[in-house]
């Protein structure tokens, strides 16, 4: 088993970022460490504020991956980067590709190469959109097997991230593990996203959007069991393997909204049906069997309907969190016409 010291977290003023560094911070109070991060649209610094105030056990560096005399800088004295830090967003990606591979492209390779330098662990954080879709009413699930075939912009950056890390193993003998996790929710969710959309809409007395039909699935697991699978990887996958991350959580979309309206007590078609997303990928599942079986994984949060509701408690008690960003992301929808 690896046993890290001092890790680097790319990205971990994001939402699943933040929520694996206050994993860390919990489970591992031996571990050290640094967050690097631009702190865009997306990365909020008071989402680990109060790791930084309380002991010296994390420390933060404001900064972007693709910026190599920092790495040069930060990287040596660490024993492993885990790199979640991306443009997450595909609508963003649909309406501006190129910053997606600016920091998801050119950024995995700064860090690929920093970590070849100072010859540590690279964990890189991936998504099952690299895989495309699967049909509807199908039993078939994404393995660790399964072609690559992204279809937006974004998740096509997210591939061709994967393939470099591979690349890396391959040709220069780094030691890379890759995670490729379906759809988180939980705290700390950009307000961009759907269910905190959703949730906030609510709240601020406006009426949920859904795209298209609404039958497109997703396969939800709460960021915490996300944290828990990297954490695993990290420290017992092996050299050079890929690792599928999921929960059994296969759920269409408008199974989710009605759940969030019902627990939010208003009528179950309170809500608007909006522009489709272009290229809208229909379904994703996971198979999660070899995280399991091989590293012995386990999630912890199998009832969905109660991770749901604590989220949505979340948000309801985190108004100063989320309303920053509220207007200004749904006037961006609103050009879109969702
Ligand atoms: P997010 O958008 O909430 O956070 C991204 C973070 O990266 C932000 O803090 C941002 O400031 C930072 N960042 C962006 N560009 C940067 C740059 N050039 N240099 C330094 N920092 C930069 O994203 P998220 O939803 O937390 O996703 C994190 C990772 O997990 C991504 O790699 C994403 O592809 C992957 N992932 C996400 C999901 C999901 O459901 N959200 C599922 C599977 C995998
Ligand atoms: O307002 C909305 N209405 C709606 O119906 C929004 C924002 C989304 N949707 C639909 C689109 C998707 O089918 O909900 C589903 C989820 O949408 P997103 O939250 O945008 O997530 P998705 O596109 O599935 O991608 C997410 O999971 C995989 C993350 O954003 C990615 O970073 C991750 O790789």
């Amino acid at each position: 088993e690896f046993r890290p010291r001092n890790i680097l977290v790319t990205g971990g003023c994001g939402f699943i970022g933040s929520n694996f560094v206050h994993y860390v911070h919990r489970h591992h109070p031996d571990v050290h460490i640094t967050v690097l991060d631009k702190l865009t649209y997306a990365g909020n610094l008071a989402n680990i504020q109060p790791l930084l105030d309380d002991d010296k056990q994390v420390a933060f560096v404001r900064g972007d991956i693709c910026d190599t005399a920092l790495l040069e800088r930060i990287v040596p004295g660490h024993d492993a980067i885990v790199h979640f830090a991306a443009e997450s967003h595909n609508d963003n990606s649909i309406a501006d590709p190129r910053p997606f591979v600016h920091t998801n492209v050119d950024g995995t390779v700064a860090l690929l190469e920093a970590a070849r330098a100072a010859n540590i662990r690279f964990h890189h954080v991936s998504t099952d959109e690299v895989f495309g879709d699967l049909p509807l009413d199908s039993p078939e699930r994404f393995t660790e097997s399964s072609p690559y075939r992204p279809s937006s912009p974004y998740s096509s950056t997210k591939a061709s991230s994967d393939m470099l890390v591979r690349a890396w193993h391959r040709t220069y003998g780094l030691d890379v593990t890759i995670s490729n996790c379906s759809n988180n929710y939980g705290p700390f969710q950009h307000v961009e996203k759907f269910i905190p959309r959703q949730i906030t809409n609510l709240l601020d007395g406006r009426r949920p959007k859904l795209y298209g039909d609404g039958r497109n699935v997703r396969d939800w697991i709460h960021t915490d069991d996300h944290s828990s699978a990297v954490w695993t990887v990290l420290t017992k996958g092996m050299p050079g393997e890929t690792y599928l991350v999921g929960a059994d959580g296969e759920r269409d979309n408008l199974s989710v909204l009605r759940a969030i309206l019902r627990a939010m007590g208003r009528p179950e078609d309170d809500f608007d049906w909006v522009r489709d997303r272009p290229g809208h990928d229909r379904r994703y599942a996971i198979d999660p069997t070899k995280l399991r079986t091989e590293l012995g994984w386990q999630p912890r949060h199998t009832d969905f309907l109660a991770g749901l509701t604590d989220t949505i408690q979340w948000y309801t008690t985190h108004e100063s969190w989320w309303r920053p960003d509220k207007a200004a992301t749904e006037r961006q929808y609103a050009e879109r016409g969702q």
